[in-house]
């Protein structure tokens, strides 16, 4: 991808860009320079125009005055156009912000969702220079090499439903990766996705509430894709799919697989109930049975992870043998034993 110029892009499903649309939906076809000045009512020279803009965003592009003009080659990136015109989704997605660089996903959906942004609403960055983990720890999110999106929800939740979300979220990444790659990714709760005993995907779920209503929740999910090294700090506990697999992995095919598995658990779950996505969760998670050590703020809990309860509380067996249950929001797993 042509990096250097930046792209701050707002658009909704019934308004995109018609040009990338129409090369996008003719795949490998050529769309003739006729139709499409037809198709958006400009001149020929103004199609050349648009053309080139797409080059600029890294588009190969081959022009041919006999039969017209077809995308020879993608630059991976997670344009609205690109997502629509692959992922099968009703509500997810219908408004999509993109930005080549922004400093948290998290910051600027929390933003718009008070501004009034729709429900499924997505925020999608190339590259973020401020991403957030959990309890102010910071997210590594270099340009090109991840998925980087915030997902805008407004369920009609009470607040503390809200990390049924980020259960549902683990199970719709960990099925992306497996179908797309074939790794068998695994879910460590509360809120990481391992590949190799390793972090490869990230998830922080952040909430806006009255005491007994949601406003919005929202999601980011991070996902290493095709990082090739990481910072000595996190090298021996980060890892990508492209280390994992040995090879590149297009980005568009994770994030269309994963939105469209996260748009069915949602819909599914809020007609439902999630206890069929709980299900799926509890083969996905690796620490269950395990011991583990858990610090929530000041308290420390060591025990066996047992399972999760309905409201996705980690269900924890002490080593007195009493039962402790803690919901994810402020807690770090100190250590897994595997
Ligand atoms: C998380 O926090 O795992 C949540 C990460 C969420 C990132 C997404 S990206 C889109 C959206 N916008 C944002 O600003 N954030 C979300 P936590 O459990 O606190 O883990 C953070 C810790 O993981 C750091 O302290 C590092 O040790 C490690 N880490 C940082 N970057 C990493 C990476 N790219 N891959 C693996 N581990 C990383």
């Amino acid at each position: 991808m042509t990096r250097g110029k930046r792209i701050e892009i707002v658009r909704d499903k019934t308004n995109p860009d018609r040009l990338l649309m129409m090369m996008l939906r003719a795949g490998s076809s050529y769309v003739s320079g006729e139709e499409i000045s037809r198709n958006l009512g400009v001149s020929r020279s103004a199609v050349w125009k648009q053309i080139n803009q797409l080059r600029e965003m890294g588009y190969e592009i081959e022009a041919s005055t006999r039969l017209g003009y077809r995308i020879s080659k993608s630059p991976d990136i997670l344009l609205p156009e690109e997502i629509w015109a692959k992922a099968d989704l009703s509500f997810l997605g219908n408004r999509i912000y993109y930005f080549s660089s922004i400093d948290s996903t998290n910051t600027q959906a929390k933003k718009l969702a008070q501004q009034g942004a729709p429900h499924g609403t997505l925020v999608i960055a190339d590259e973020q220079t401020g991403g957030k983990g959990r309890m102010g720890r910071s997210w590594l999110s270099p340009a090109g090499e991840g998925i980087w999106v915030s997902v805008i929800l407004k369920p009609r939740f009470m607040p503390f439903d809200a990390p049924k979300l980020t259960i549902l979220t683990a199970v719709a990444v960990v099925e992306a990766i497996r179908r797309e790659t074939c790794i068998p990714a695994e879910i460590k709760w509360p809120n990481d996705i391992l590949v190799e005993g390793k972090k490869v995907c990230g998830i922080l779920t952040e909430m806006s509430a009255e005491l007994d209503a949601l406003n919005f929740v929202v999601i980011g999910i991070g996902i290493n894709v095709n990082s090739d090294f990481f910072p000595e700090e996190i090298r021996d506990k980060a890892i990508s799919l492209k280390m994992a697999l040995g090879e590149t992995v297009k980005r568009l095919d994770i994030m269309s697989c994963f939105l469209e598995r996260l748009e069915y658990h949602y819909n599914a779950s809020i007609s439902q109930g999630f206890e069929s996505v709980f299900e799926k969760w509890r083969k996905l998670c690796c620490n269950l049975g395990k011991p583990v050590e858990i610090v929530a703020g000041s308290k420390v809990i060591t025990g066996i992870a047992l399972n999760i309860d309905a409201q996705g509380a980690l269900m924890i067996k002490k080593d007195n043998g009493e039962i402790e249950k803690v919901l994810s929001g402020d807690v770090s797993l100190r250590k897994l034993e595997i």
